[in-house]
């Protein structure tokens, strides 16, 4: 495999200080099931790398020769070293995927123990990330647990071996329409998951094709399976995609429509089948009624029909149905201007909140609209205090550069998960919202497009790595900086240079800022082309059908989603930030064409006119990026070569884009507004 393969899981050998205290020994329980197989393989694995032996550290079942230079893991109450080291501190419950660590002062040795085998396996990923960025080891005394239950990862894969919205070859999991043979890229994706504690996958696009629609069928559940179990000695649960229409397209009834029998009937038998072939399988993702996809709306049923009636197939198999809320006209007339495809999720979902089984979760995008690099948080998160809800992440970078330029996302969705909604007073962040804790949720969490394929070091972009291991630090813990998983991240991949980690440190915080300010100005949202979404095309969107305009004219831009004399839109929120959206003296700059329609004279907060700020940001966000390009490149020769190359070409590309955003969107606001830059840079 290819340079970056390993991506953070390298264990590159320690040096210095660090590799003074050899851990060369592994003691484990004699009983392990498969995910604790997988724990103590990895450990071993890791030791032996990190502490120079290149084979994997050795396993002993007793330590009969104490603890010194070994890791002890466990479970509790099994009677092992791990309980004895353990007694009297205060750990997780048993069962749940919690661990802890500590170092044993006499001998040195280190102790893993856990509620259960995915926790011990978590545990040994925090040790062996401990020991891979340098930490000190010797007075260990910690307790973790996850914050969110559901951590997740969707596949956009398509079966014909395409991935939609993928940016990194082709897919892993599929070619010409059949399983690929390559089960071992699957284990090791498996293994890069669980490594930063993702615990659930489904493994299909959403948009569920003819042959997808398949793999609910014993035609395919036996392949289905297989991966299953791959993903299974990682703690990850399998979930699959499902075409809403299946009884019609495959199972020969004449109708889908959730109220009829004979449909139920098809659903519980094909959930019969799917749980005999895989007794731990997770669920359904939907994508329903959406982008002309099939759904209850067909029969005149709602979201709430439609769900529970593949809830109620599931439910005796303990399996869940995640629906998601992306519904909208997309057939809008542009010259509609009474619909407003960003109160569509609101509007549609709202009004059916308690209707909905308790195995079913609704799955919300973190903005109204659609990935943009910038945009409000979704009003429908936290808006059901009797629905389950998890937010949907992007880490593909479909709106925010495509993995050809630097995007470091963790600080957009730590935003997110930090905005207070205010739905139950102060301190009704997102992140309680997903976490299960603000309305007591029975479900919840979070999930996101992932953003790998069969490209060597699996996200294109060697730097896009960053965002799906970041990801997962994240929803294991919303309170980590983004600062601190970048710079994990760094070292892991990297290795432990100082000047290495503060300039890529730095190149990843400033990267989300340097793409907001080269492309769409102040949350305005799509000014790119048609289809496949990359480059400049200011009015791409703007006569289409997909309900995504800016209204830009010779006098001003932005779309009016007040409720005094716009959308109504800002009424989807609770006071205080309803207000603060609805009037343009509070409005944040930075979501300011989002919420209103202004003149290009309106001066912001900081002072300058609109237009003033289109020109400004443009300007520095193309220099920016070639600064980006310089830092990476003055870190030549201190990294491993193969992986500084990967990123010379995507960096230069970067630059070059950069500068064609700078020039479309400068020229076109200049062409519009007929108001020169006050600098008078070249504007053509
Ligand atoms: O952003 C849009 C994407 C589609 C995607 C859709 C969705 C899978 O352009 O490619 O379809 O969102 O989230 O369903």
């Amino acid at each position: 495999r290819g340079a970056g393969y390993g991506a953070w899981l390298e264990y590159r050998g320690l040096k210095g200080e660090a590799a003074q205290t050899k851990y060369c020994r592994v003691i484990a329980p004699q009983e392990r099931d498969i995910v604790m197989e997988t724990a103590v393989a990895e450990l071993a694995r890791g030791l032996g790398h990190l502490f120079g032996q290149g084979e994997a550290a050795i396993v002993a079942t007793t330590g009969s020769a104490g603890l010194s230079s070994s890791v002890a893991i466990g479970l509790w109450g099994d009677g092992t070293i791990v309980d004895e080291l353990f007694r009297g501190t205060a750990l997780p419950e048993p069962g749940g995927e919690g661990y802890a660590i500590r170092t044993d002062r006499e001998t040195g040795g280190i102790a893993i123990g856990a509620a259960s085998p995915i926790g011990a396996l978590y545990g040994v990923f925090h040790l062996l990330r401990l020991l891979g960025t340098g930490r000190p080891v010797e007075a260990l005394e910690l307790v973790e647990r996850p914050v969110n239950p559901l951590r997740m990862i969707n596949q956009w894969d398509n079966m014909d071996g395409s991935v939609e919205r993928g940016y990194a070859g082709s897919s892993i999991f599929y070619e010409n329409n059949a399983f690929t043979s390559d089960t071992e890229r699957l284990s090791d994706y498996a293994r890069l998951l669980a490594s930063c504690g993702i615990n659930a996958i489904s493994i299909n696009n959403v948009n569920v094709h003819r042959h997808e629609t398949m793999l609910i069928t014993p035609a395919l559940l036996p392949e289905v399976a297989k991966v299953a179990a791959l993903f299974r000695a990682y703690g990850i649960r399998l979930f699959l995609s499902v075409n809403y229409a299946s009884p019609l397209e495959i199972g020969g009834l004449v109708t889908a429509d959730p109220l009829d029998e004979g449909v139920r009937e098809w659903w519980r038998s094909a959930a019969n089948g799917i749980y005999a072939a895989i007794p731990d399988f997770g669920g359904f993702v939907v994508k329903a009624d959406s982008e002309s996809r099939p759904g209850p709306f067909d029969y005149g049923r709602d979201h709430a029909d439609g769900s529970n009636m593949l809830a109620e197939a599931l439910r005796p198999h303990g399996g869940i149905v995640i629906w998601r809320c992306f519904v909208y006209d997309c057939k809008q007339d542009w010259r509609d201007r009474s619909t407003d495809r960003a109160r569509a999720a609101y509007d549609h979902f709202k009004p059916l909140d308690g209707r909905f089984l308790d195995n079913v979760i609704l799955q919300v995008k973190n903005g109204p609209l659609d990935f943009q690099v910038r945009e409000p948080v979704s009003p429908l998160l936290g808006a059901m205090e009797r629905t389950n809800q998890i937010i949907e992440f992007q880490i593909a970078q479909e709106y925010t550069g495509q993995q050809r330029h630097l995007c470091y996302l963790v600080p957009q969705w730590k935003e997110t998960l930090d905005y207070d909604t205010h739905l139950k007073g102060e301190g009704s962040t997102v992140k309680r919202i997903v976490d299960g804790s603000l309305h007591g949720s029975r479900y919840s969490g979070i999930a996101a497009v992932s953003n790998i394929g069969s490209d060597d070091n699996w996200t294109g972009h060697l730097l896009a790595q960053a965002n799906l291991y970041g990801y997962g630090r994240l929803v294991w813990d919303p309170e980590l900086s983004a600062e601190e998983i970048a710079e994990e991240w760094i070292r892991l991949t990297f290795g432990g240079d100082e000047r290495t980690a503060a300039v890529i440190g730095k190149m990843l915080m400033t990267s989300w800022e340097i793409y907001e300010s080269y492309t769409a100005p102040l949350a305005v949202g799509f000014m790119v082309n048609p289809d496949h979404h990359y480059g400049p095309n200011v009015d791409g969107y703007e006569y289409s059908k997909w309900g995504t305009y800016h209204f830009a004219d010779r006098q001003g831009i932005g779309v009016d989603r007040t409720t005094h004399t716009g959308t109504g839109y800002t009424s989807q929120y609770a006071a205080p930030n309803r207000e603060l959206y609805e009037a343009l003296e509070s409005c944040p700059d930075e979501l300011l064409l989002f919420f209103h329609h202004v003149p290009y004279t309106h001066v912001l907060h900081s002072g300058k006119s609109v237009i003033q700020h289109i020109y400004d940001t443009r300007f520095e966000g193309a220099a920016r990026a070639e600064e980006l390009k310089k830092a990476w490149d003055s870190l030549a020769g201190r990294i491993d070569a193969r992986l500084h190359r990967q990123a010379v070409e995507r960096l230069a590309g970067q630059v070059e884009y950069a500068k064609e955003w700078r020039d479309v969107i400068n020229t076109y606001f200049y062409r519009k507004s007929g108001i020169a830059d006050e600098l008078g840079r070249k504007i053509y």
